[in-house]
């Protein structure tokens, strides 16, 4: 079951997701198409590589030619100075959904981030209705493809999901990846619903593994039928071991964005802590 999507393009497939689940992927859709700056080596029977620069508009229209879906993992996937969060992820994003409208692909999966909501508190459950707060440069450039999503579905009929990724790794690596920790297999059932599900037309949902300490509530995701299986408890102690290795930081260990959080950081976190609690 793949409901007509045969092939699928997985931009930014020279990083580090990518190449978690790209053996996952190849084995679920008869083509894959991948593309980056950066070559890709190692290609399966099923895998292309075509490279594109996201900043370019002729070379994404390119990449997107004749695909079903977009999986878009490209662009900056962290904090980086404006310039370059302008290129990659403003311009670049924007590109991307303008090819995938004028090529007339279906769906587009956007892979947003958690640090869109960095700055609530970790003592406060959000769900994807939360407004934005972003913690970083890089959070506000996928707020804007979240509302770049919603532009694409509502006004031409794109199919897409957003999906605010927590950390995907192959275990959480500290005690803030303990809520947040997105295994790659729960990742590759999210990115199916939003190449196949049947009533898909924009959604945001968090992009997290069964983690019993999750600041999120992921109802329009179970509502779509994920199911996640892995759970960050099984990895709890090699995780706060890991945590007592790290210095403390008083500031990040306060928000959900933890170190996007504190880098550059001057406002006032009390202040911030009190505006985040609902009355
Ligand atoms: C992200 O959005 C980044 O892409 C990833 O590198 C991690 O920093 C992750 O967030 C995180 O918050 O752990």
């Amino acid at each position: 079951m793949n409901e007509g999507m045969h092939r699928v393009l997985l931009t930014g497939a020279a990083g580090g997701v990518a190449g978690r689940i790209r053996p996952l992927l190849r084995r679920l859709y008869p083509h894959l198409r991948l593309s980056d700056v950066k070559p890709v080596d190692e290609l399966a029977a099923n895998e292309e590589f075509v490279a594109g620069d996201l900043a370019d508009f002729a070379s994404v229209r390119a990449i997107c030619a004749g695909v079903d879906g977009i999986v878009h993992l490209g662009g900056v996937s962290v904090e980086s100075d404006w310039e370059s969060i302008l290129a990659g992820n403003i311009i670049g994003t924007r590109n991307l959904f303008e090819a995938a409208r004028l090529e007339g692909v279906r769906r587009v999966v956007f892979a947003s981030s958690n640090h869109v909501v960095g700055f609530y508190p970790r003592r406060r459950r959000i769900g994807a209705d939360a407004p934005p707060r972003p913690d970083s440069r890089y959070g506000v450039s996928k707020a804007f493809g979240e509302a770049l999503g919603a532009f694409y579905a509502d006004k031409f009929g794109l199919g897409v999901l957003a999906i605010r990724i927590g950390n995907v790794d192959l275990q959480p690596i500290d005690e803030r990846r303990l809520s947040i920790w997105l295994a790659p297999d729960d990742l590759v059932q999210l990115l199916r619903i939003g190449l196949e599900h049947p009533d898909l037309h924009y959604e945001i949902v968090y992009g997290v593994s069964d983690n019993a300490q999750s600041w999120w509530d992921n109802a329009a995701a179970n509502r779509l039928g994920y199911r996640p299986r892995a759970r960050a408890e099984d990895h709890r102690d090699a995780a706060l071991a890991a945590q007592a290795r790290l210095a403390p930081d008083p500031v990040g260990d306060l928000f959900q964005g933890g170190g996007y959080v504190s880098a550059e950081f001057s406002g006032d976190p009390q202040r911030l802590l009190a505006g985040g609690e609902k009355p």
